[in-house]
């Protein structure tokens, strides 16, 4: 396993890259071009000075998360196969600098989605907050993209891109006729041109879930339960069609049993699959209601021992990374990424392993 660290560039993110390189079990960075058009090859130059500074940084950068898929690709609409040849070429640009490994999404318009992203917990720590409640008062979802962004103190937020923003309403409009078979079978579409050349680049393709893993606003959500996530992985049955386990996004649905997924996984013979691992932890008060928390198991909803043993028996090697940490003393950042709270969930998620390993080592398990 490898642990790395999610960072948004020397313009973007307010954390020095010499302090991630202090964290002792992180070995590189996640990256991405904040705010690249969306739909176009990603510049071979900012690849190439982003890969340098990293490396620079004595970094490695073999993981990079948010090459957008345009929504014409989701849609199944006008220039598809325009953008998804320049989504080809972002491919074979990122594997000349090393890249194995690259996390996206599919959900229809929205990214993740939350109701306030700034939420106090009772020790005067923040942390982002989930209410369906509150979502389902939104009547215009540009409100709420407003909302979120002012709320983000203006940070640019992955998949909150100023075109797609100004198209919400033309956009609603279009997915009024694709449900989920119809996205299901735009996906295939896609993987069925995208994972051959990824094969070709050696750059793991590893789909994020859906957060929440419901639809939201009547537009549908596909990658949000075992049952599905499977079909998807199976759609083009490559090694290169994966999966990032976010355990953030499909655990928040309560029917979503994070280590028996991961079991299951194993059993489908899947388990090679699981390219990219989110390790967060969730509280959740009731289905639809949960707010985040520390990566501690005691802090929230999920056992983090038994995801990392379901894990460790699936034979999991691949990249995991910290997320969506608690705002704490005094840090102004990023909503859900500052320093440090990821910082010591990167070293609690490494005690576990370590624990894991040492005690089949030992004869233990
Ligand atoms: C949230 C992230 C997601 C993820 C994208 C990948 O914090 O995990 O924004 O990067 O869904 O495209």
């Amino acid at each position: 396993m490898k642990t790395v660290f999610r960072w948004f560039g020397p313009e973007n993110d307010p954390i020095p890259l010499k302090h991630i390189r202090q964290i002792p079990s992180v070995e590189g960075v996640v990256v991405t071009l904040p705010g690249f058009p969306v739909g176009e090859a990603w510049d071979e130059e900012k690849i190439a000075a982003l890969h340098k500074t990293v490396r620079g940084g004595g970094l490695t950068m073999e993981v990079v998360e948010s090459v957008e898929v345009h929504e014409d690709i989701k849609l199944g609409a006008g220039k598809r196969d325009l953008y998804i040849e320049n989504y080809a070429e972002t491919l074979r640009r990122l594997s000349k600098f090393g890249v194995k490994a690259v996390c996206y999404n599919f959900m229809p318009v929205f990214d993740w989605t939350r109701s306030d992203l700034a939420y106090e917990l009772p020790d005067g720590s923040t942390v982002l907050y989930y209410d369906q409640g509150e979502i389902d008062k939104v009547t215009d979802p540009r409100q709420m993209a407003e909302d979120m962004k002012r709320s983000s103190g203006g940070a640019y937020m992955p998949g909150w891109d100023a075109e797609k923003l100004d198209r919400l309403i033309e956009l609603f409009e279009l997915y009024k006729s694709v449900d989920g078979e119809k996205l299901f079978e735009n996906y295939a579409y896609f993987l069925g041109k995208i994972i051959p050349v990824a094969e070709e680049c050696d750059i793991k393709m590893a789909v994020h879930p859906d957060d929440p893993p419901w639809n939201i606003f009547g537009l549908p959500r596909i990658v949000n339960n075992q049952k599905n996530i499977e079909r998807i992985l199976r759609a083009v049955d490559s090694p290169y069609n994966g999966l990032t386990l976010c355990t953030g996004s499909l655990g928040s649905d309560p029917d979503n049993d994070l280590p028996a997924i991961i079991r299951r996984f194993g059993e489908a013979g899947l388990a090679d699959r699981i390219h990219f691992v989110h390790a967060r932890n969730v509280k959740i008060i009731k289905a639809g209601l949960f707010h985040e928390s520390a990566h501690l198991s005691k802090s929230g909803s999920y056992d983090m021992y038994e995801i990392m043993k379901a894990l460790r028996d699936a034979g999991f090697d691949g990249y995991m990374r910290p997320d969506h940490g608690r705002m704490i003393w005094g840090e102004n950042g990023r909503p859900g990424y500052g320093l440090y709270d990821r910082a010591i969930g990167a070293e609690y998620l490494n005690g576990l392993w370590e624990a894991i390993v040492k005690s089949e080592e030992a004869g233990l398990r």
